[in-house]
């Protein structure tokens, strides 16, 4: 039986993969919106397994997310290179300064301070170097200019490359590549929802011209049954044995019609052959046949983060910003202390710890001291579309917000101060159907026997993106509402999908 993976290969919100290799090492960069610390970096050995080794920017000074900056703004697309000795991370930071290049000789970091590319228009950024180390900047729609990526400096005018399939629609995330005789163009089209492509075009110089592959697009999903959707926003990679990998995005939508996806566009991978000088993209699968090379498998994320840790690691979010005295695992060891900043998730400039739900189907738990505050535990898409069980001021109450309705859909007396709030992520109750959702989320107590007391369960289909719109998927995290309060342990499991 042949060896297969799972995909994505990297679930959850992490999207716009872009991906390079240094010797026998692949790392990989995604957006991250209006979260902080924002691109995480990711490295493998096997293009398989992947660990997140750390972010880009991960320093309020190189990250100035403003505290209004929109849900799903923030930061857009990277594209990681490695030339010179030195990794090179372009990305634009969308209603918080455009476009920015940093550096580093060790991805994990630090990385640099950005620098701002003034002259660097749009969104998409990518880099590529010639044989005379000129460093070619593309951007979406598809346009073009030389640019020193030591300071910054445009050194000519944008000029228009590539628009894309005639009659095709945002043409977007360019990424050159020198492939035996010809330069190669790769973008993606057609939007990011379920009209999403992959096109490709050739030429005989980074600036073209450029000759579209008569089989365009040469990857797409639009219009045929299957698990994964939404295929798009590629980046290629040869792998140490000289065989060629595509990572790109894709979404996971279930239910009824239209059919909803909570866990945002996530890395998947594909192989690709090479076919009269063109890409041919092999099949893609939840399944996916493994690579003819040795598997490097690496520990699952920690289930229980206890929080004994003096940082915090690299997989945890917040909101916009992070300030050190609202979020510290320093002021009662072996606790995280949350302070309050906004009264609840329904304002941008809250105090909230998450990670991304990656699996379709899990549990949450933490355990929640609210002697000086209210806070809880909140399944969070954007700030118009967040369910939260919250304790404090001796109730425990769980809330809904979608769009501009807000309701408590459940309330009880708090047994003590210090509570074991969970949140469970099942299967739809309700028989399969075109108007079923994609699953049921169920709020609950835990009692110190590891009993669960059902709260309230509530439809799931309103915490996903073709109901909330945007570019992120669901965070699941601790938040502070009012006062301080304190979080002994973060439980993150998995469920089976017949739980
Ligand atoms: C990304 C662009 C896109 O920069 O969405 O829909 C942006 N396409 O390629 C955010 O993911």
């Amino acid at each position: 039986m042949a060896a297969t993976f799972a995909n994505p290969v990297i679930p959850g919100m992490h999207p716009d993969p872009s991906i390079c290799r240094v010797g026998e090492d692949y790392y990989l960069a995604c957006s991250s919106f209006e979260y902080f610390p924002g691109v995480p970096i990711f490295h493998s050995r096997d293009l398989v397994h992947w660990t997140q080794i750390g972010n880009a920017l991960d320093r309020p000074e190189q990250l100035p997310l403003p505290v209004d900056t929109p849900a799903s703004a923030g930061v857009y697309a990277p594209t990681l290179r490695h030339h010179d000795g030195r990794f090179w991370l372009i990305t634009t930071s969308v209603a918080g300064g455009g476009n920015l290049l940093v550096t580093t000789t060790d991805p994990a970091g630090p990385w640099s301070d950005p620098i701002p590319l003034p002259d660097v228009p749009g969104i998409d950024p990518d880099l590529a170097w010639d044989s005379d180390g000129t460093c070619w900047c593309t951007v979406a729609g598809v346009s073009q200019l030389r640019l020193d990526p030591h300071t910054g400096q445009a050194l000519d005018e944008p000029r228009r490359i590539w628009s894309g399939s005639p009659g095709g629609k945002a043409p977007e995330a360019p990424h050159l590549y020198h492939v035996g005789e010809h330069w190669y163009l790769m973008i993606a089209e057609g939007g990011t929802e379920r009209g999403h492509a992959v096109s490709i075009a050739r030429g005989p110089a980074p600036s073209g011209p450029f000759e579209p592959c008569p089989a365009n697009p040469v990857l797409t999903h639009r219009g045929i049954e299957h698990p994964i959707q939404n295929t798009g926003h590629a980046d290629l990679v040869q792998a140490v044995d000289g065989s060629w990998w595509m990572v790109l995005l894709g979404a996971r939508p279930r239910g009824g019609t239209p059919g909803w996806h909570v866990l945002g566009r996530e890395t998947f991978l594909a192989p690709v052959t090479w076919v009269d000088g063109w890409p041919v993209v092999g099949d893609l699968a939840t399944d996916q046949p493994a690579p003819p090379w040795p598997l490097h498998p690496v520990a699952p994320l920690p289930a229980h983060e206890d929080f004994d840790a003096p940082e915090l690691a690299p997989h945890w979010i917040s909101l916009r910003r992070r300030p050190a005295e609202d979020c510290t695992t320093k002021q009662r060891p072996g606790w995280l202390t949350l302070r309050a900043r906004g009264g609840s998730l329904d304002e941008p400039d809250v105090t909230f710890l998450g990670r991304r739900q990656q699996d379709l189907y899990c549990e949450a738990r933490v355990l929640l001291d609210t002697a000086e505050g209210r806070g809880g535990l909140a399944v969070r898409l954007d700030e118009e579309h967040h369910y939260e069980i919250e304790a404090g001021a001796g109730q425990v109450r769980v809330l809904a917000r979608v769009g501009s309705l807000r309701t408590q859909a459940a309330a009880m007396p708090q047994p003590d101060s210090t509570v074991t709030l969970a949140v469970r992520i099942v299967p739809v109750r309700e028989p399969a159907g075109p108007r079923v959702g994609p699953d049921t989320i169920v709020f609950g107590l835990c009692g110190a026997d590891g009993s669960f007391t059902e709260l309230a369960a509530v439809d799931g289909r309103y915490l996903s993106t073709e109901v909330a719109g945007g570019f992120t998927g669901r965070v699941l995290g601790a938040y502070a509402a009012s006062g301080s309060v304190h979080v002994d342990w973060f439980d993150y499991r998995p469920l089976e999908e017949t739980t």
